[in-house]
C-alpha cells in the first residue's frame, strides 16, 4: 500500500503549488492559470500548480541575477558543501521522491528510486569537483613570464528538462552549475512540474540553514513560452535543454541568434548490434531492459537491434517469447517491469508510428496494442512492440518516444552492422554484443560508432553519472554529468603574467619605439 497523502505531505506539496521558487510575490495572486496534474498510473489527480506569468518570469530572473553576484563570491568548496548537504537531504527523502517520480511519470518504482539515486550520485561527484575546477599551466615562450588558464563562474543557467527524467536531468545540470558558481533557472516539463516543486522543497531547508542567497536555485513552471523566453534572454549565458530534436532546434536557433551558449541533449535512435560472436543471454537481457524499460521513454532507449543473419532467428524467437510474457501494469506494484506511457497523446504517437511502419513494409511480430480493462482505464498502458523493419524506412529513422523495437538483419562483417547503425540522423547511444575483440575494437574505433556513447556488452541505456552524457549529430552535441562536462558551466580565461623588467613581444616581433 502506498501512502499517497504521506508522500505529498513529506515533500511539502500543497493543494495548489507555486509557479516559481523565489521572491515575495504571493503565489496565489495575480493572473495565473492553474493546471491540475493527473497521474498516468490511474488517471487520478495528484495536485495542482500555478503557471508563471510574464511578471513572475522577470522577477525570477532579477532575483537570480542578484543571487549570482553573491554566490560567485563563495569559495567553490563552500559551494560544494551546500551540494553535499543537498545530497544528504535527497538520501533522506529518496523513498518519497522516488515514489512521486513514479506517480507523476509512470516509470516503475525501481526506476523512480534509481532516478533519485542518480541525483545523489551527481551530488557526490559535484562535491569532489568543487575542489578540482582546475585549468592548465603552460610554459611561456618569453623569459620571466608565466601562463595559465582558469575557470570563472559563468552566470545564469537555464535548464529546460523533459518529463521522462523529471528530476535527475535537473540535478546533473544544477549541481555542477552550483559548484561552478552559477545560479540556475529550471523550467521543468509542464507534464511533470510537481517533482520540481518537491525538489525545491527538499533543498529549501539546506539553503535557509546555510544562508544561501535567495535565487541560487530557481524553478519556474510554464509551457513552451517560458522555454522560448529563456532561450531569447541575453541575461542567461547558458541554456541546457533536454528533449526532442524539434524542441532543441528551436532553442538552439534562439540561443545561437544571440550568440549564447547552449548544451543540447536531444533525441536518440539507439541501436544494439548483436554479432554471431555475442553472448546471447547477456544481449537479450540488455535489449529487453533497453527497449521496454521506462516504457521506451528514455532518450537512451534501445530503438533498433541490428542482428547478424546467423543468430537472427534465435534472437527473434527469444524476444518474442519474453515480449509475450512481459509484466505490464501498475508501476507501484513489485514485479511489474513496464508501466504506462506518459499520456494518451503518447499512446496515439505509438499507434500511429506502428501503422506507418507496417505501411512501409515492416512486420509486426508481437505487441502494438493498447491495454484496456477494468484495471487499465487510462489508455496509457500498451503492449511493447517488436517489429521487423529496414533501417531506411522513414519511421525507423525517427525517434518515437514509446516502446517500439525494430529488428534489422545484417550479413557479412561487423562493419556492415556499424554502417547501418550510423545511418540515422541521431547519435546518442550505441552498443555491441560480441566476445570478439576485433569486432568490438572496430566498433569503438574512429571508423566505428559515431555516437556520444558506445558500449561493449552493455545496453544503450542506464549510463553512470561519472561519464560525460550526450551525443552527436541531431542529438545536439552537448555533454552533461561527469568527465569534464563541468567546463561548459564556466568561462575560461587565459592569463599571461610578465615578471621581468622588459616587454618582449610574442612571435619575436620587433616594435622599437
Ligand atoms: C534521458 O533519458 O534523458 O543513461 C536520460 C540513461 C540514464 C539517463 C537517461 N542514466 O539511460
Amino acid at each position: 500500500k502506498i501512502d499517497f497523502a504521506g508522500i505529498l505531505s513529506e515533500l511539502g506539496l500543497k493543494n495548489i503549488n507555486p509557479a516559481f521558487s523565489t521572491g515575495k510575490l504571493d503565489a496565489g495572486k495575480g493572473k495565473r492559470t492553474i493546471k491540475e496534474i493527473f497521474s498516468p498510473v490511474d488517471g487520478g489527480s495528484i495536485s495542482k500548480v500555478y503557471f508563471a506569468n510574464d511578471e513572475d518570469y522577470d522577477h525570477v530572473i532579477v532575483t537570480a541575477q542578484k543571487a549570482f553576484e553573491e554566490w560567485r563570491q563563495w569559495p567553490a568548496p563552500k559551494r560544494g558543501d551546500i551540494v553535499r548537504q543537498i545530497g544528504n537531504k535527497l538520501r533522506e527523502h529518496k523513498d518519497a521522491l522516488g515514489k512521486l517520480v513514479t506517480w507523476e511519470t509512470g516509470k516503475i518504482m525501481q526506476e523512480g528510486w534509481g532516478e533519485v539515486q542518480e541525483m545523489i550520485d551527481i551530488c557526490d561527484l559535484a562535491v569532489g569537483l568543487s575542489r578540482q575546477l582546475h585549468g592548465f599551466t603552460m610554459h611561456s615562450e618569453r623569459p620571466e613570464h608565466r601562463m595559465y588558464d582558469q575557470y570563472h563562474p559563468l552566470g545564469l543557467v537555464g535548464i529546460i528538462s523533459a518529463f521522462n527524467f523529471p528530476v535527475a536531468v535537473w540535478s546533473w545540470n544544477a549541481m555542477l552549475a552550483a559548484v561552478c558558481g552559477d545560479v540556475c533557472i529550471w523550467k521543468p516539463s509542464e507534464k511533470t512540474p510537481l517533482t520540481a516543486v518537491a525538489c525545491q522543497n527538499i533543498i529549501k531547508q539546506v539553503l535557509k540553514e546555510n544562508q544561501v542567497p535567495e535565487g541560487v536555485f530557481n524553478y519556474i513552471i510554464g509551457g513552451a513560452e517560458i522555454g522560448a523566453r529563456l532561450s531569447e534572454d541575453s541575461r542567461i549565458p547558458l541554456i541546457s535543454a533536454t528533449g526532442s530534436t524539434r524542441m532543441g532546434k528551436k532553442v538552439g536557433e534562439k540561443v545561437g541568434a544571440r550568440l549564447g551558449r547552449s548544451l543540447l541533449e536531444l533525441g536518440g535512435n539507439n541501436a544494439i548490434i548483436v554479432t554471431e560472436k555475442a553472448d546471447l543471454d547477456l544481449a537479450i537481457r540488455a535489449i529487453v531492459f533497453g527497449a521496454v524499460g521506462t516504457c521506451g521513454q528514455r532518450c537512451t532507449t534501445t530503438r533498433r537491434i541490428i542482428v547478424h543473419e546467423n543468430v537472427y532467428d534465435v534472437v527473434k524467437r527469444r524476444l518474442k517469447k519474453i515480449y509475450n510474457d512481459l509484466p505490464i501494469g501498475n508501476p507501484f506494484k513489485q514485479g511489474i517491469l513496464v508501466g504506462p506511457l506518459i499520456d494518451k497523446a503518447a499512446t496515439e504517437n505509438y499507434l500511429a508510428a506502428l501503422k506507418r511502419v507496417v505501411k512501409e513494409g515492416g512486420k509486426l511480430i508481437t505487441g502494438g496494442t493498447v491495454i484496456e480493462s477494468r484495471e487499465f482505464k487510462t489508455g496509457t498502458y500498451v503492449n511493447p512492440a517488436l517489429v521487423e523493419a529496414k533501417n531506411e524506412f522513414s519511421t525507423v529513422q525517427e525517434e518515437t518516444f514509446a516502446p517500439i523495437l525494430y529488428m534489422i538483419k545484417y550479413s557479412g562483417p561487423v562493419i556492415e552492422a556499424i554502417k547501418i547503425q550510423n545511418d540515422v540522423k541521431q547519435g546518442l547511444s550505441s552498443s555491441i554484443f560480441s566476445n570478439d575483440i576485433r569486432e568490438t575494437e572496430t566498433f569503438l574505433s574512429h571508423f566505428g560508432s559515431d555516437c556520444g556513447i558506445a558500449n561493449v556488452n552493455i545496453g544503450t541505456s542506464g549510463a553512470e553519472i561519472g561519464g560525460a552524457f550526450g551525443g552527436e549529430k541531431e542529438t545536439g552535441g552537448g555533454r552533461e554529468s561527469g568527465s569534464d562536462a563541468w567546463k561548459v558551466y564556466m568561462r575560461r580565461q587565459t592569463n599571461t603574467i610578465n615578471f621581468s623588467s622588459k616587454l618582449p613581444l610574442a612571435q619575436g616581433i620587433k616594435f622599437d619605439l
